[in-house]
Order: C-alpha cells, then structure tokens, then sequence
C-alpha cells in the first residue's frame, strides 16, 4: 500500500503528483468468500478491515448496493461524543472515541477527527435533571463530562445567545471536551482502503437480493445483482435497509426505518468553534473545515425510505438555531438532503449473532452510529470471526427485546441522546 507522508507528498510533488495511486482496487465478484459483508458504509467498511487485520481472515468481500459510503456514513453531521447513560452503552462509546483519537494514525489516513467539544444544552428543568444525570453517570465511568452555567456555554461558545427572552433559554450545558467531529468521507475512503489494502474485495454497484440457506438453516451465500456468492457467514451491516435484507433470511427485526435530514450553509470564516446539540429543540450545529454550518434536525414523524431533504424540516430548524445564535440569521444555506436511519425500540444498536447459523448483524444504529463507527466494526469483527460476541458486544444481543433486557438511551427521543 502506498504510504502517505511528508516525504511522499513532496516526492509526488516534484513529478507532478502523477504517481499517487488509487486508494482501492475494483475487484470482480468471486464465486466464493469466507466472510460476506453487505453494505459499505463506515460500520461495514471497519468490520472487514478489522475482520482481516485482528483476526486474519483475508477472503472477504465487502458488496455495497450503491458507492462505498453513499449512505449514511456519507449523509451524516459527524458529530462523536460517549457520553451515554448506561454503563453497557457508555463502554461501547468509549471504545470507539479511544480508536477514533489514534484512528488517522492507524489508517495511515486523515480522518481529520477534532475534539474540539461537544456541548448539550438544556432548555427545562427536565433537560437540566436528565444531562446532570448523565454527567455523573459518565464520570463514574471514568468519561469526561461536565455541567456548564449559561454564562460557562457562552465562555466556551461566545455565538450562543443566553437571553432569557427567547422561546427555549438556555438554562445550563453539559460539555464533553474530548467530543468533537471526523470527516465523514474519509472515515468510509479510509477504511476503504486499510482493508483493500489487506486482501478485502469491496464490490461497488452489486445489490445483495436474497441469503441462501441450506438444510439445516444455515447461510450457504448470498445472491447478487452480479451472481451468486457461496459463503458460511454473512455480515448484515445495511443501516435503514436492514429489515429488507435480513426478511431475505426469514427474520423480522424490531427496527423501524425513518428519515433523517440535515443541511449546510454556504462557507464563512471560522465562527463556530465547536459542536452544539440541542435536542428540546431538535437542532445541532457545528462548523466544517471548509466553513460551511452543519446543521441537523430530529427524525420525520413518518417511517420512510425517501432519502431527500424537506423545507418544512429545514424551517423548523433553522428558527431554532436563529435563536440559539442570531448571528446566523443572515446566512444561506445551500443543499440539504436525507438519510434512512434504522431505529430500535430502546434506541440502542445491535450488534449480534441470529438464531441463523452464520448470520450476523449489525444495526439499529438510528440517529446515532457515525461516532461508534470504529469501536462498533471493531466488536463485531470479533463477534464473526469467533462466533460468540466480544465483551463490549455482548449487551447489545437482538434477544435482548425476546428477554426484556433492554438499553433504554431515550426511547421518546427524535435524536440520539
Ligand atoms: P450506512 O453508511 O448507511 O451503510 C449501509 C450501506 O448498506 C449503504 O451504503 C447501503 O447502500 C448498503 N445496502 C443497503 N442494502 C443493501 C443491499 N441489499 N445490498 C448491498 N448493499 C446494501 N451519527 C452520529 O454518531 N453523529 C451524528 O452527528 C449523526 N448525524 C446524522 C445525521 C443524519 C442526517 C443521518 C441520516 C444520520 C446521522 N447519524 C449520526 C447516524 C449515522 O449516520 C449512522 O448511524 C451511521 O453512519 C451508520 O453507518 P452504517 O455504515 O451502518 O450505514
Ligand atoms: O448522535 O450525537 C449524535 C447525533 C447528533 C445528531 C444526530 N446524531
């Protein structure tokens, strides 16, 4: 694989940058694999680089209906935070923080990840009784996470507006220093090409139409949009589409599948220095490196496979923001969209083995799952390749919502708390 480096930059810059190579090979389809992975996003993407890196399976392919990271690995605010309420979730989180702050490194790829801060505003004595909750909750799990005064948000975020004039003041924060933002792109292209680099066949423009089962139950292959592939164990990673694949093996899921959307302003100069989460008001908002606003909204009211932004969406949260930092008012947006996230009934993932032999899972991310991405490829590697889940794994089993043993992270929130 070609290294980058300073030393490399300048090589390539001396023959004029015609010698960088592409950053991942496009295999044809084998008629057999040891591992199948259906979908490309970042969680599908981490788990074969971990699959073949950590565990040395090397015959895997990687088969992604669309463009590697088109979904919404690619369509999300990137905002990466651990701080969870529950000690299972809280475990989780953190894992993948603590992959994400050597992940550039480990990639040979940047990632740009930023710990510049994620601030959560509370806006009633509800929110300030809940995340002052969580803040003791995280720092019993060893996870930084401290409350703020309105005039301590401001300090840290001098845009926010702390009247008490306003429809939702802001009554108090909680602040996770070590949160932040990664581009989400690179993380897919990164992960992309560690694990090409490693032997893995990421299959572009190949959708997954059916799992194969023998007869005694277990999975034999996968058909294709290409052809059949024969394997023993198939790795479901497809985000909003997971119950579609996973009925092609005869299991129902407790997901639901609902639009979420999300939209940038045109580039100013820096101004916004780090993230902002109000989920009262169901608006967050952090500033791109290119110095476009990102802004996100709360789920649509309806379960929906429409991957396209709305205006009413859009209104509704940009007033918010209006008001949190009036300074923005003038601002225009350029281009919002949409992406179908995958919602269980605790709002907490899964990431599991099935009553299918050689079927595994990994989903019911929702709102949630871009800050998980290494931790949650890196878990689920191991859940497949050994066939019993990792430790961190091992709460988030789908026969949690058989036994009642559920992870209950806000069940009535439209985003992920
Ligand atoms: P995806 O990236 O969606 O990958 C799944 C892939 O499976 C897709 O590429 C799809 O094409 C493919 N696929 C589906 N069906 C098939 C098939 N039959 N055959 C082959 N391939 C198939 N999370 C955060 O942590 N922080 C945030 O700030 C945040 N903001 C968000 C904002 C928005 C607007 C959205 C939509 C989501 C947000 N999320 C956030 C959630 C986060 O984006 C997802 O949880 C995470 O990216 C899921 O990654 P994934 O790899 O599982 O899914
Ligand atoms: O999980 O932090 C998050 C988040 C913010 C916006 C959407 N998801």
């Amino acid at each position: 694989m070609q290294k980058y480096s300073l030393l490399s930059l300048v090589r390539h810059g001396l023959s004029g940058h015609k010698g960088w190579q592409p950053l991942w090979r496009q295999p044809a389809l084998k008629p057999a694999y040891d591992v199948v992975i259906v979908g490309a996003g970042g969680h599908g993407l981490a788990t074969a680089y971990y699959l073949a890196k950590e565990h040395g399976v090397r015959n895997i392919a990687v088969i992604e209906r669309g463009w590697l990271g088109g979904g919404n690995t690619g369509r999300n605010t990137t905002i990466i935070r651990s701080n969870y309420l529950f000690d299972e979730s809280a475990a989780l989180y953190e894992h993948a923080v603590k992959l994400w702050e050597g992940l550039s490194q480990e990639l040979n790829y940047n990632v740009m990840y930023s710990a510049r801060g994620v601030m959560m505003l509370a806006h009633t004595v509800h929110d300030i009784q809940s995340f002052k909750r969580h803040v003791h909750a995280n720092r019993l799990n060893g996870i930084d996470n401290e409350w703020l005064t309105p005039e301590e948000a401001k300090e840290f975020c001098p845009p926010l507006n702390i009247s008490k004039d306003i429809r939702y003041p802001i009554l108090g924060a909680a602040l996770q220093r070590r949160g932040g933002t990664a581009r989400h792109d690179a993380v897919a292209w990164g992960y992309a090409r560690g694990a090409d680099a490693l032997g893995v066949d990421i299959i572009q423009n190949c959708e997954v139409t059916g799992i194969r089962r023998g007869p005694d139950g277990a999975v034999t292959g996968v058909e294709t949009s290409k052809g059949f592939v024969a394997t023993k164990k198939v790795g479901v990673v497809a985000a909003g589409h997971t119950s579609v694949v996973m009925a092609m093996a005869g299991l129902r899921m407790p997901l639901e599948s609902y639009p979420l959307q999300a939209l940038v302003s045109e580039p100013v100069k820096p101004a916004f220095p780090c993230v902002v989460m109000s989920n009262t008001i169901h608006a967050y908002i952090s500033q791109s490196d290119k110095g476009e606003l990102v802004i996100g909204a709360g789920t649509d009211a309806y379960t929906s496979y429409t991957q396209r932004g709305a205006l009413h969406i859009a209104e509704h949260t940009l007033d918010a923001i209006c008001e949190l930092a009036p300074m923005f008012r003038r601002m225009r947006m350029l281009r919002n969209w949409g992406g179908i996230v995958d919602v269980t009934p605790d709002r907490s993932p899964i990431l599991s083995k099935t009553a299918v032999p050689g079927l595994y899972v990994n989903c019911g991310w929702g709102t949630g799952g871009f800050k998980a991405t290494p931790g949650s490829g890196h878990v689920f590697a191991h859940t497949i390749a050994r066939d019993e889940p990792h430790p961190i794994a091992a709460p988030f089993t789908i026969d949690r919502f058989r036994d009642g043993v559920l992870i209950d992270e806000a069940a009535a929130a439209a985003v992920a708390h």
